[in-house]
């Protein structure tokens, strides 16, 4: 399944929406936009677009890898993790795993415009799937949702994005994948800290060794989180003891809304919709509107925040080509090649999940399909082929 994603520079000029995708800390992406192609459980990392960071070392200077793992015993101790953790988690450790190098070597080579993006999630098939295990969970979804003042159906967008709704979660043992890439000079001040904090969740006790698992990259469980967001954000909502983000539903639904809440959701708020915008006022909009700053690529690809009233003088529509109602909240513009959107103040919740517009878009408007009732099978529009 594709998954990472990014934008070309598009055609109505607004801006483009490049996407690094997060499973990966990215390298460098200068003029052009790449997208990685990879199974859903190793795509997306939620929260941590860890700065770009130069090698520190090389190939031919650094210690053996059990010597370097040595170094990382001796350090998690002082840091406190339990003497039997850390031989449990790091004696069986002989090398670097390769298909994890593999990996991280291989990320990020098509490009994709937004749309084509979610017209790949967003399949028929997908979305029908997303109906099924939305409602198959809709209590437990409700009762986070409540709990938390984050919809439920968003809630149950991002597990289904991250994990195909828990199928995927991903099968690399999370201790064995993170050291193999801290050893690993790309990025290894990074994965080393994400190392850690591995280690802190064993010593707490929340999951087995053999249970923790996820993306080749790091990311653990149905939610996606890397070490240091579960240290953040998991919870354990069935109040067993223990933040189980890898096979208990309230823990998982529990632990994306509470990522959510805890980056700023809006309860209430909505994360946005599609809106019409033509050529020439889109043109305007590129010349008169500031774009926005941020740390991510994502939140540099989209305008500042405007009241709908300004959107409406600039030209920008409801998508049925009636005004915009005033009393939306501020919005910014994200904008695919034709497609175009008016992002809430909640939209950076989800954006923070994963910088990246073409999974939160995917997000939301998966979301948006969760809240329209299922048609009669009569009534259905003819099943497509899915662009492949
Ligand atoms: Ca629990």
């Amino acid at each position: 399944m594709i998954i990472g994603a990014a934008l070309k520079g598009c055609a109505t000029g607004i801006m483009t929406a490049a996407v690094t995708p997060t499973a990966v800390p990215p390298t460098p992406v200068t003029q052009s936009f790449r997208v990685a192609v990879m199974p859903v459980a190793q795509a997306f990392r939620p929260a941590v677009p860890p700065p770009q960071q130069a090698a520190t070392t090389t190939a031919d200077t650094r210690p053996s890898f059990s010597e370097w793992l040595a170094g990382v015993r001796k350090e998690a101790l002082t840091l406190g993790i339990r003497q039997e953790i850390v031989d449990e988690a790091l004696s069986n450790i002989d090398e670097p795993m390769p298909v994890i190098l593999e990996r991280d070597r291989a990320q990020a080579e098509t490009v994709f415009a937004l749309e084509t993006y979610v017209s790949r999630r967003l399949t028929p098939k997908f979305v029908k799937l997303a109906r099924e295990k939305y409602a198959s969970q809709r209590t437990l979804l409700d009762q986070v949702g409540e709990k938390y003042g984050v919809p439920p159906r968003i809630i149950a967008a991002i597990w289904g994005v991250e994990s195909n709704f828990g199928r995927f979660s991903g099968v690399r043992p999370t201790i064995t994948a993170l050291a193999t890439l801290a050893w690993d000079p790309r990025r290894a001040a990074f994965f080393r800290g994400e190392l850690f904090k591995a280690l802190e969740i064993l010593n707490r006790g929340d999951i087995e060794l053999a249970r923790m698992r996820g993306s080749w990259a790091g990311a653990m469980g149905q939610v996606q989180f890397m070490p240091s967001s579960y240290l953040l954000f998991a919870e354990d909502y069935d109040g067993d003891g223990r933040r189980d983000i890898w096979s208990t539903p309230g823990d998982v639904f529990a632990s994306i809304a509470n990522y959510l809440k805890g980056r700023g959701w809006n309860a209430g708020g909505s994360w946005g919709r599609e809106v019409k915008i033509a050529p020439d006022v889109a043109k305007k909009i590129v010349n008169d509107v500031d774009r926005r700053n941020g740390s991510c690529q994502a939140t540099r690809n989209m305008t500042v925040a405007l009241p709908a009233k300004r959107w409406s003088e600039l030209g920008v529509r409801a998508l049925n080509g009636k005004s915009l109602p005033n009393d939306l909240p501020d919005g910014a513009i994200v904008s695919g090649t034709k497609q175009h959107y008016l992002v809430f103040p909640s939209y950076d919740a989800i954006l923070d999940y994963n910088c990246s517009h073409s999974y939160a878009i995917t997000v939301g408007l998966l979301a948006d399909r969760l809240a329209t009732p299922v048609k009669p099978a009569a009534a259905a529009p003819k099943k497509r082929t899915a662009r492949r």
